[in-house]
């Protein structure tokens, strides 16, 4: 399905030489926005002004509370679960709470599908900051659960809740970046078409984005942040915890390489440009931690990794995607169990999925059904076909 165009949407493109435009808005113009603002550009197409954000946050403050059903499933897995297991199963749970599930039962008329869709996806997205907090506190023993504050915005409350210490306000900033930056991708992604294939089968939002989040849990979609982070850590292990010189990080990097591995967080299936949310993310860590070692490493794997994957010459885009410099800045916050950085991943693209569901619901599409054809079929038209 490489390329081929078969999927509508709406909320955001991205093309090779551009990268994620937003309803029109390129990402970089994004990056002083909130999330809020920009889940209702995802679902609108226009940015809201001051007086519709708050009443967002309001509704979104109105749908925070979890039912304690969740936690006694979260308290019942084995702790040593991957933080996504955990977070996708507690959205999974949460499915019992369904408006699509009980109108559909009730006999609802495809017209009102995208209603009901809005009414899960609110639902849904304003409880997600809980659970994967809950989730980061219970995995790696930092103690109870901490309630949302009332007083905060959704991506404040998340860093919150996450009980990281924040005297200056900075890990709360990054934390609405990242929100925003890693909220939507067009819909050919693996976590987007699948909540969509999900979705089609009228499946509600719950059941639809714990599928697309599980597909977020792949080492080459969203879970390279983790393996990213662990690639810049492993290198500065191996050079005594001090930024290497170039033609050491070389050395490494084709090592890498000659041992069947990727390099994490470089390469995309569609950009053949530095992606602009790592851009943003760069950008964010100049202004906050310039001096950081770990920081330093993302800034000369940037220059380095590059020239090796051209050398190579097998990778199509040898630039940084989103995955490339985002744990270097949470590390840096002191979030350091990087087997978590997908779950933040995870909340940010339910803006995403979400918007793209409501949409599709609205206009009706159809159930995903793409045909197949057997190995034999392939070799007949294989054979067939004239030599280029
Ligand atoms: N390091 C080493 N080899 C690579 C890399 C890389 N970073 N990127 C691509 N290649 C290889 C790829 O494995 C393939 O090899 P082979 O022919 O032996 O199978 C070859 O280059 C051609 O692949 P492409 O067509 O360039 O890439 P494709 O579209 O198939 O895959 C990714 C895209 C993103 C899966 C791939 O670039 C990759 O594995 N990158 C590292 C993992 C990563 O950063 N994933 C995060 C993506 C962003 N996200 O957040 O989801
Ligand atoms: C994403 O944000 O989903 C990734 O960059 C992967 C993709 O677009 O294929």
């Amino acid at each position: 399905m490489r390329g081929v165009k078969s999927l509508v949407c709406d909320t955001s493109l991205v093309e090779p030489d551009t990268g994620l435009v937003i309803r029109n808005y390129p990402v970089k113009k994004l990056t002083e926005k909130s999330p809020e603002e920009v889940f209702w550009l995802l679902l609108t197409g226009e940015l809201p002004d001051e007086e519709e954000t708050k009443s967002l946050q309001q509704d979104i403050k109105k749908r925070q509370k979890v039912p304690d059903y969740v936690w006694k499933v979260l308290n019942a897995m084995p702790s040593n679960s991957h933080p996504m297991t955990m977070f996708n199963t507690l959205i999974l749970v949460l499915e019992r709470e369904s408006q699509f599930r009980k109108n559909y039962t009730k006999g609802m008329r495809k017209e009102q599908y995208w209603e009901s869709t809005l009414e899960d996806s609110l639902g849904i997205i304003a409880k997600l900051p809980s659970l994967a907090a809950a989730v980061y506190r219970r995995r790696y023993k930092k103690g109870p659960r901490i309630k949302p504050n009332p007083k905060l915005d959704w991506a404040g409350n998340y860093a919150y809740m996450l009980g990281i210490k924040d005297p200056t306000g900075e890990f709360a900033n990054l934390m609405r970046l990242y929100m925003v930056l890693h909220s939507d991708h067009e819909s050919g992604n693996v976590s987007a078409f699948t909540t969509h294939t999900v979705n089609s089968a009228l499946s509600d939002i719950y059941y639809s984005l714990s599928a697309g989040l599980n597909g977020l849990a792949g080492p080459l979609h969203g879970l390279a942040n983790q393996e990213c982070l662990a690639w810049i850590l492993d290198s500065l292990k191996k050079f005594g915890g001090k930024v290497p010189s170039a033609e050491e990080l070389r050395k490494f990097a084709w090592d890498t390489l000659n041992s069947g591995k990727v390099i994490p967080g470089y390469g995309h299936a569609v950009l053949r440009i530095t992606d602009p949310r790592f851009d943003a993310f760069l950008n964010f860590g100049k202004r906050v931690c310039p001096e950081d070692p770990i920081y330093q490493m993302v800034a000369l794997v940037f220059d380095i990794v590059p020239g090796v994957l051209r050398e190579q010459g097998k990778a199509k885009d040898p630039w940084p995607n989103v995955d490339a410099a985002s744990g270097s800045l949470l590390y840096h916050f002191g979030l350091k169990e990087f087997d978590y950085y997908t779950v933040l991943f995870g909340v940010s693209r339910a803006l995403g999925v979400c918007s793209q569901a409501i949409m599709s619901r609205a206009l009706g599409l159809p159930i995903v059904r793409p045909k197949s054809v057997t190995t034999e079929w392939l070799k007949k038209f294989s054979t067939s076909q004239p030599s280029a």
